[in-house]
């Protein structure tokens, strides 16, 4: 069987590509199920820093879950397809890498609940997002309710995941949905130099922040200051903060080591 995401790296920053461009890279079992299997060889790899999901080709990231294998589903399979899809976005949510989703186009249904499994968006300007799933009579079932609440806030999520509608770049922008918009030709580079930018950073310290600037949503603000206390406390036991500071003082470029 070919495979449906392809896995490319280079140096500390990964890329996972939905590869199924005849579909519009629509989420079948077969993409879900190998999305999780690399998210879980993901967690291990402690020098890759960044992982960056895309989907293949101009048009689309991803234009939802395959409508055409749901149509014949069972009751049964449907809960095993949403079971193994919110499985492997759960296993990319947790990352302790940086994930970044490299929206190229159509990002609809289970395309945006995958974009928002990543920790942030960057968009091309012809970018169009949406959950039309109660067009279909189902809901978002990968996350997405919960995810897009969080980060648009729950009266426009509501809007959104109710009204299935679509919204372009800058509307996704203006909603805090993307972190930025830029021309179609320049997305490749834009999210390029921002992952090699975090790549060449402490890479101790970078998952340390991600971890505490991610539980400020799940923990009370008095648990996410302590946990960033603690956690900068630690930094200081470190080579690697050794090294940064050291390289400040002393007016070169840091030298870290590997995790
Ligand atoms: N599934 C399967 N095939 C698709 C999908 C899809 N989601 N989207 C597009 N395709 C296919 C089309 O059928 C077409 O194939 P063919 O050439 O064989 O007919 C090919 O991709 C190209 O698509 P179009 O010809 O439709 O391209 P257009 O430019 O005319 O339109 C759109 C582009 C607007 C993106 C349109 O394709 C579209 O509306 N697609 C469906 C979008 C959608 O509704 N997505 C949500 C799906 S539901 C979902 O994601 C639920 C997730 C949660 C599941 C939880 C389970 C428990």
């Amino acid at each position: 069987m070919n495979e449906t995401v392809k896995f490319t790296r280079d140096g500390a920053v990964a890329m996972l590509t939905v590869s199924r461009p005849e579909a519009l890279n629509a989420l079948n079992s077969q993409v879900l199920t190998e999305l999780g299997a690399h998210a879980r060889s993901l967690a291990e790899m402690r020098d890759v820093q960044v992982v960056v999901i895309t989907g293949e080709g101009e048009k689309a990231f991803v234009a939802g879950a395959d409508i055409k294998e749901m149509l014949a589903f069972t009751s049964e399979e449907a809960a095993r397809f949403g079971r193994v899809g919110a499985q492997a976005f759960a296993a990319l949510a947790r990352l302790p890498q940086i994930v970044i989703a490299k929206v190229n186009g159509f990002a609809l249904g289970g395309g945006l609940e995958l974009a928002l499994a990543a920790d942030f968006i960057y968009a091309s300007a012809k970018a169009r997002f949406g959950l039309p799933e109660v067009m279909l009579g189902l809901i978002p079932g990968f996350g997405g309710t919960q995810r897009l609440a969080d980060r648009i806030g729950v009266a426009r999520a509501l809007e959104w995941v109710t009204g299935a509608d679509k919204y372009d770049a800058n509307e996704a922008l203006a909603a805090g949905l993307v972190n930025r918009v830029v021309a179609p030709e320049e997305l490749n580079d834009a999210v390029n130099t921002l992952a090699r930018r975090i790549a060449a950073n402490g890479p101790g310290a970078v998952r340390s922040a991600k971890a505490v600037v991610t539980a400020s949503r799940r923990t009370d603000a008095g648990v996410g200051f302590e946990l960033e206390s603690a956690q900068f406390g630690l930094r200081f036991g470190t080579a690697e903060a050794k090294e940064g500071l050291a390289a400040f003082v002393e007016k070169r470029a840091a030298k870290f080591p590997a995790l």
